[in-house]
């Protein structure tokens, strides 16, 4: 009896080492522990067995049975310690810096379409001696219509579908609206400034208008005002058709017809041909089937804006013009709808 208990502690002991080291997680030390040490485990019951030896074998199997015991937890111990080291060492190595590693990319911003395009457009004009500046976009009534010749109640009004501020003044007027064009910025440039006048404006809009695939009801516009002695409709042409061959190539056609707008004599708006169809679709969205897409307004100065601004119109003429970049972004880059523009979808912003 006494030598069969003997090796039943020594195989249990051999088992239970044998597993011990094999462990990697304190879940499984604790399953361990239970097995083997536990109230109800593999020594503990072989101890309990004891009490029916006699004394002497009694004492030679406990003394057997607890060496066994203090041998497995000292084990246990030391396995414990080897896993939570081991533990430590692994998340040292997660957080240890490898200089050798390549950086992980930076995604860097980039310039919004229209942006980008205004700054095309600013250029050529700046190239051809043009100044750049910049007004307001909450504007007065006075200079977004008046000061434009067009005065309370003109039909002209109409053309504008004016987005008007919730300001009342003290005659019970709203005399305060998002600038509908940059066209403002005219009187407040030639109120400022003497002749020779050559500025370009660019600048956001507001109008109260439908969406479709080339109206936005907030978009860019670009200004551009000449002053000078001696200025004709021929210098208006040079200059636009210069800044079509600079944006577009020269292979590109450009169409003037007359138009009207209160502010200039005579008037005309500026066309090129539709990239999408050239003409030859009668269903196309860009042009409507007419070949031509309308990128700008223009006109020689009226010569009653400039006598309102105190200019002598006897001596100075001037043309002026204002033009949609986004429009002309969509005939560089063939975009078929203008509301892709600020609908901040990243698909469409990334391929700028
Ligand atoms: C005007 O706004 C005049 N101020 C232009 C002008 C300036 C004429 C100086 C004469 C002298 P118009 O409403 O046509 O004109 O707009 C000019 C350009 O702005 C258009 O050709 C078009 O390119 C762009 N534009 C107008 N409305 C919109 C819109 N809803 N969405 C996007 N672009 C527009």
């Amino acid at each position: 009896m006494t030598q069969s208990t003997a090796q039943s502690i020594e195989e249990l002991t051999q088992t239970a080492l044998g597993e011990l080291v094999l462990l990697d997680n304190s879940e499984a030390l604790e399953q361990w522990r239970v097995r083997y040490l536990g109230r109800r485990g593999g020594l503990t019951g072989i101890l309990r067995g004891l009490s029916q030896l006699d004394i002497e074998q009694r004492r030679e199997v406990g003394a057997l049975g607890n060496r066994a015991k203090s041998t497995l937890e000292d084990e246990l111990e030391k396995r414990s310690q080897e896993i939570s080291q081991a533990r430590l060492a692994q998340v040292a190595d997660l957080e240890r810096i490898d200089v050798t590693l390549p950086g992980r990319p930076v995604a860097t911003g980039r310039l919004h379409p229209t942006t980008q395009v205004v700054r095309e457009i600013t250029d050529a004009f700046v190239a051809m001696g043009f100044s750049i500046v910049e007004g307001p976009e909450v504007e007065w009534d006075h200079y977004n219509f008046e000061m434009l010749n067009i005065p309370q109640g003109h039909p002209a009004r109409d053309m504008w579908n004016t987005l008007w501020v919730d300001y009342v003044n003290e005659e019970g007027q709203r005399p305060m609206l998002l600038r509908t064009h940059t066209s403002p910025m005219q009187a407040r440039v030639m109120e400022s400034a003497q002749p020779p006048v050559r500025v370009i404006v660019p600048g956001k809009c507001y109008r109260y208008e439908a969406t479709d695939a080339t109206h936005e009801w907030h978009f860019y516009q670009v200004e551009g005002l000449a002053v000078d002695e001696g200025i004709t409709f021929a210098d208006l042409k040079g200059t636009l058709f210069e800044f079509a061959r600079r944006l577009f190539g020269s292979e590109r056609k450009v169409r003037f017809r007359c138009d009207y707008f209160p502010f200039v004599e005579p008037g005309v708006d500026m066309s090129i041909d539709c990239f999408s169809c050239q003409g030859t679709d009668s269903s196309c969205r860009i042009c409507r089937g007419s070949g031509w897409i309308e990128i700008m307004g223009a006109g020689m100065v009226h010569p009653q804006v400039l006598a309102g601004v105190g200019y002598d119109a006897e001596k100075y003429t001037g043309f002026a013009f204002g033009l949609g970049p986004e429009r002309i972004a969509m005939l560089k880059y063939g975009i078929d709808d203008i509301r892709h523009f600020y609908s901040n979808d990243l698909r469409f912003l990334r391929q700028f």
